[in-house]
């Protein structure tokens, strides 16, 4: 068992209890980020594992990451769930019967369930880090041809479908798929947005979740009609959108991505350039688009108005790790500027700590997660900033080992939130002990 006394556990054992968590949330064909919470299989959570099971076992990670990506959609599209037929369709909400995506043209390959919209795209970076981890397993399983062709429709939906906005950067279509759902970003955007009544769903989360960790029932109205709206349009990205923005998190793994797609390509001995290229012209779009210079900071676009959304999250932050940004060094002042207080916070805050929504223990409205805090971790590292990376690379350790890998943290006090025993944490922790 883990110390949750507030003593650093033993690398050793921290490195068992994270397998443990693992190997418990298996399902026999992918990981649930959490057993009673999340009981089906998630996109950016499912890239996030398979960072972290590449240190345990080769072939699972690879799995992990094939398994989704046979999910795909015909139009090139991962969808952000893909539900367990194992698991009864009335533990989360909402199911299969909500999304009906199988009625879709774009649809999901007959026989498997998922929903319709996505999340970031983080799955070529964790698919290239799999291979370099063993690229003996790797070559003997022929992994990197098998998923670059899926990989590469991935990124053609996200760069073609996507760019709502016309500027080469891809847009979501509802807060679910930035992955920080109930952020402050999305608040003015949502005000739009005709909610359900709260009488007309049955919320399953706050069986396993205090509900001061978790979005509002307005929330979740405003969510179930965008969501709702989206599949009663089939699921066509040419369709009128209530809500449409550029977020600066998913940009950033997008070109991530790419530079991985760039070596697999390079790998399977085909051309290259045309990842690098792609990679170099989105990260131009990123920063002429998103940053703002005077907040130091990249900010949202919201497509409805055409106007950035003056909020600072972690998303912004987010850029960091991407290779040649030409406002690297006012991004890092920012990081350790007063609003985010890096080094001084517990894990990176989801968002502005001076912010007039700012709420340490709900959600995406201040706490510190683990998948964030690791791509700046690895922002950090690539930044130079070597002695930041470090403390925040402990702190990740420190504060997986005294939650017991909870969900998010409070970033003032470290006080873990939302559910335990989660998966990406212990698959990031698990990533740093390596
Ligand atoms: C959370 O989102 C889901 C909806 O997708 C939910 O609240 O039910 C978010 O934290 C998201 O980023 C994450 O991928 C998902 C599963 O961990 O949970």
């Amino acid at each position: 068992a883990l110390s949750r006394s507030g003593a650093p556990a033993d690398p050793a054992e921290l490195r068992r209890a994270a397998t443990a968590v693992l190997l418990r949330n298996w399902t026999g064909r992918s990981t649930v980020p959490s057993r009673g919470l999340y009981p089906h299989q998630w996109s950016w959570d499912s890239a996030f594992i398979t960072l972290g099971l590449r240190h345990v076992s080769a072939r699972r990670a690879q799995q992990e990451l094939e398994s989704l990506l046979g999910a795909q959609w015909a139009d090139g599209r991962l969808p952000h769930i893909v539900f367990d037929p194992a698991t009864p369709s009335g533990a989360y909400f909402p199911g299969p019967e909500f999304w009906d995506a199988g009625a879709s043209a774009a649809g999901p390959p007959a026989g498997v369930r998922t929903s319709g919209i996505i999340q970031p795209p983080v799955h070529a970076l964790a698919a290239w880090e799999t291979h370099r981890a063993n690229p003996a397993e790797s070559a003997r399983r022929g992994f990197l041809s098998r998923v670059y062709p899926r990989l590469v429709a991935w990124h053609r939906y996200l760069g073609e479908r996507r760019d709502l906005g016309g500027r080469g950067l891809a847009a979501i279509v509802h807060p679910w798929e930035s992955g920080m759902d109930n952020s402050p970003v999305w608040d003015g955007p949502l005000d739009r947005v005709t909610p359900w009544s709260p009488g007309s769903f049955q919320r399953r989360d706050l069986d396993h979740a205090a509900s001061g960790d978790r979005p509002t029932d307005l929330d979740y109205g405003r969510y179930l009609r965008l969501a709702a709206d989206y599949r009663d349009h089939g699921y066509d990205d040419t369709a009128p959108h209530t809500f449409a923005a550029e977020d600066p998190a998913l940009n950033a793994l997008l070109i991530l991505s790419e530079h991985a797609l760039a070596g697999i390509a390079g790998a399977l001995g085909l051309p290259a350039e045309r990842h690098e290229t792609r990679a170099a012209a989105l990260t131009r779009a990123l920063v002429d688009t998103l940053y703002d210079p005077d907040m130091g900071h990249f900010l949202a676009r919201d497509l409805v108005d055409g106007e950035r959304i003056r909020e600072c999250s972690a998303a912004g932050l987010v850029p960091l790790a991407v290779p040649r940004l030409p406002v690297a060094g006012e991004l890092l002042r920012t990081a350790r500027g007063e609003r985010f207080r890096l080094g001084h916070s517990h894990l990176v805050p989801s968002y502005d700590r001076t912010g007039h929504a700012f709420e340490p223990g709900r959600y995406w409205r201040g706490p510190g997660w683990f998948n964030v805090s690791w791509v700046i971790h690895r922002g950090l590292l690539r930044q130079g900033a070597a002695a930041d990376a470090a403390a925040l690379r402990e702190q990740i350790r420190t504060s997986a080992a005294e939650t017991g890998f909870a969900e998010y943290v409070d970033p003032l006090n470290g006080a873990g939130r939302g559910a335990r025993d989660f998966s990406w944490t212990a698959a990031t922790v698990l990533d740093l002990l390596a």
